[in-house]
């Protein structure tokens, strides 16, 4: 077995971060940089994976390449988002557990791209057969239609995803969980969940009060849709905005009487963004029916998160709020599992546990979620307020509640700190995020929570006469009236945030950890201070220490012994007894220290990477001598 040669070339810097030394945030950027450089893309940081946008195509996505990662151990190969999709894929089939692909990063970091690296993967190694590759093609062609309605240009990536997906991809396993070929795709589940952003500008496009007929979807806005949103905007929104009907609904003229416009404005809005919002649903309710298991049979599943990433512009919103929110999740479930799961292997393993200090954001999740005074709870209540409601009573009140709390920073705070902080505006109030600060401007953060239709609107919606639309809207049916307020968007988020997270701690995890390495959108430029951000955010370094703080590496006994059985007379080349006790003798007889050494159940535990390096190396000079002495007695023998 070649294990790590290609994690220790030194060429193009170490493959797993973890073998790094001497260990700095400078050795930790030049061995991203140096690997970059080198087109290397991929680096580990013990099982999780590292990847650099390379912002142009690689060679190294080919059948060839998916055939090379098949079936082999992760640390076999140079490090490649395949070998992680294969280890994911080989723990659910062989060990029967439930797996999640979690992948973050900041907008335009790649975790669309990877998220699809990994499904086609997935999709090209499992069963073969005329159903499951009819699930496959559908589960794969979901993606450009999902694509195509829910992506939009920003500053920050040309097809940035305007909403989260989660994929469960389900897998039958007949009965037997070692079924190797009998294992089968069944189907899959997409949930998802809606981001506002996107929506404004087709809002704006589609009532507007010359003419609404011209109306375009984001996604034609692009040029890059595909035929089902074109064929949406064309003729679906003809047939439902029936104008005289609409325009009564959206300017009535008490509204114009009172010079209340604004509230147009916002009726128009809540509208479009109801209209769209609903119709994604519909799109990914359709999708689901089709791509559906359709057995009762035993499945396990693996679920491949891509959202939003973390989002920091000059003016930021709601969006940002509700995105950099979930953010903070993930960064959440990022912590706590990559420790559980290490404290999980020490336990197995039967090897002590030392504790590790680390940045626990849960208290920034607090200061948002908090069902008592958290900063969504206080704008729910401010929604419901009776009385004159607005974004700067939401802020006050923000300003009373929170002022005490570390993470947050407002100036209209009298007894504030920060009151003297002329970075900060009178109706902003500042998150300390644990990817940074982010100055929020209040404005709209009531209407767009509250998002409501007013209920005329429905009805003319419910009045079209195209049956979808119709459908879209059952609450404007005139002989359902229901006085129940629909809950606000922030509660809707958080629940399928909360949902989500109970959904993956339920699983066992494997990261992605995308990083931008340039603002361009370039090829071949890592720009240092940008990357670094990334680097420390992410909490990359952190996660080399919790890998580091007890041992640096770990290996099963048998691909050990196998490795380093010439290193020493008594294993080589046949060692008869157990594995573990063929490493043991081979480490006595290497002198290696045995504070440097555990032996778990099934593992070996090297505690320093240069104890790794000594192996390595001592290996290297035997097979060079090895070399040497058959070239000798060819020689000899010629
Ligand atoms: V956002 O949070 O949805 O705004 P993502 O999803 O992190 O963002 P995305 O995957 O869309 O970023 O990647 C941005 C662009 O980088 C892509 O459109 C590609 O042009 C480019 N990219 C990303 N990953 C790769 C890759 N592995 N190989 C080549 C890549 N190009
Ligand atoms: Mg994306």
């Amino acid at each position: 077995m070649e294990v790590k040669t290609s994690l220790l070339d030194n060429m193009i810097g170490v493959g797993d971060m973890v073998l790094l030394e001497p260990l700095s945030e400078d050795s930790f950027l030049g061995n991203l940089k140096k690997r970059f450089d080198h087109s290397e893309i991929y680096t580990y940081i013990g099982s999780v994976v590292i990847s650099m946008n390379p912002y142009r195509s690689l060679p190294i996505y080919t059948p060839e390449k998916v055939e090379e990662y098949r079936n082999r151990n992760f640390y076999e190969l140079s490090p490649h988002i395949y070998a992680l999709a294969d280890e994911a894929y080989r723990s659910l089939r062989d060990q029967d557990k439930d797996q999640c692909i979690l992948i973050t990063g900041e907008s335009g970091a790649g975790k669309t791209e990877a998220s699809k690296l990994v499904m086609s993967y997935v999709a090209a190694v499992c069963g073969k057969g005329h159903e499951v590759n009819k699930v496959k093609e559908q589960l794969l062609q979901s993606n450009p239609v999902l694509e195509a309605f829910g992506n939009a240009k920003t500053v920050r990536n040309d097809n940035s995803s305007r909403f989260g997906k989660y994929m469960d991809i389900e897998f039958d396993f007949k009965g037997d969980p070692l079924g190797g070929p009998r294992l089968s795709l069944l189907g899959s589940l997409a949930v998802f969940w809606f981001d506002l952003a996107s929506v404004h500008i087709v809002l704006s496009e589609l009532v507007s009060p010359a003419e609404v007929t011209e109306t375009k979807t984001e996604a034609d806005s692009r040029g890059t849709n595909e035929p089902l949103s074109a064929r949406l905007s064309q003729s679906d929104t003809k047939m439902v905005c029936e104008k005289q009907l609409l325009t009564c609904d959206l300017v009535r003229p008490s509204w114009l009487a009172t010079r209340l416009l604004f509230q147009a404005y916002y009726a128009r809005d809540a509208l479009a963004k109801n209209l769209y919002s609903r119709l994604f649903s519909w799109l990914v309710t359709r999708i689901n029916e089709s791509i559906q298991a359709q057995t009762k049979a035993r499945h396990k599943v693996m679920g491949v998160l891509d959202i939003y990433g973390f989002e920091i512009f000059e003016d930021n919103s709601f969006e940002q709020f509700i995105i950099n929110y979930c953010n903070e999740k993930l960064q959440q479930i990022f912590i706590e599992l990559t420790l559980r799961e290490e404290q999980e292997e020490y336990v197995r393993e039967g090897i002590e546990w030392t504790n590790i200090e680390y940045f626990n954001n849960a208290i920034i999740c607090d200061l948002i979620e908090n069902n008592q005074n958290g900063i969504l709870a206080m704008l729910d209540e401010e929604c419901l307020r009776p009385g004159t409601v607005t974004d700067e009573t939401f802020l006050d009140k923000l300003n009373t509640i929170c002022a005490d709390h570390q993470h947050f920073e407002s100036r209209l705070n009298k007894n504030s700190k920060f009151l003297n902080d002329h970075s900060l505006p009178h109706n902003c109030f500042r998150i300390q995020h644990y990817a940074g600060k982010v100055l929020y401007r209040v404005e709209g953060f009531v209407d767009k929570n509250n998002d409501l239709l007013y209920r005329d609107l429905s009805q003319a919606m419910y009045k079209a006469n195209h049956s979808l639309i119709k459908q879209l809207f059952p609450e404007g049916n005139p002989a359902k009236v229901n006085l129940k307020r629909p809950p606000t968007a922030g509660f809707q988020f958080r629940a399928s945030v909360g949902t989500l997270m109970r959904n993956l701690q339920t699983k066992n995890p494997n990261y992605i950890r995308c990083i931008k390495p340039n603002d361009k959108k370039a090829s071949h430029i890592f720009t240092d201070s940008l990357v670094r951000h990334q680097v420390r955010y992410l909490g990359l370094m952190e996660n080399v220490r919790v890998r580091r703080a007890g041992y640096a590496f770990r290996q099963p006994y048998e691909p050990c012994l196998e490795r380093y059985k010439m290193l020493c007379k008594r294993t080589w080349p046949h060692w008869k007894g157990p594995a573990r006790e063929g490493v043991e003798v081979l480490m006595a007889d290497l002198q290696i220290p045995t504070e440097e050494i555990s032996y778990g159940r099934s593992k070996i535990f090297i505690r320093n990477p240069r104890t790794l390096f000594f192996l390595e190396e001592k290996r290297k000079q035997c097979l060079q001598d090895l070399a040497t002495l058959i070239q000798k007695i060819y020689r000899g023998w010629k």
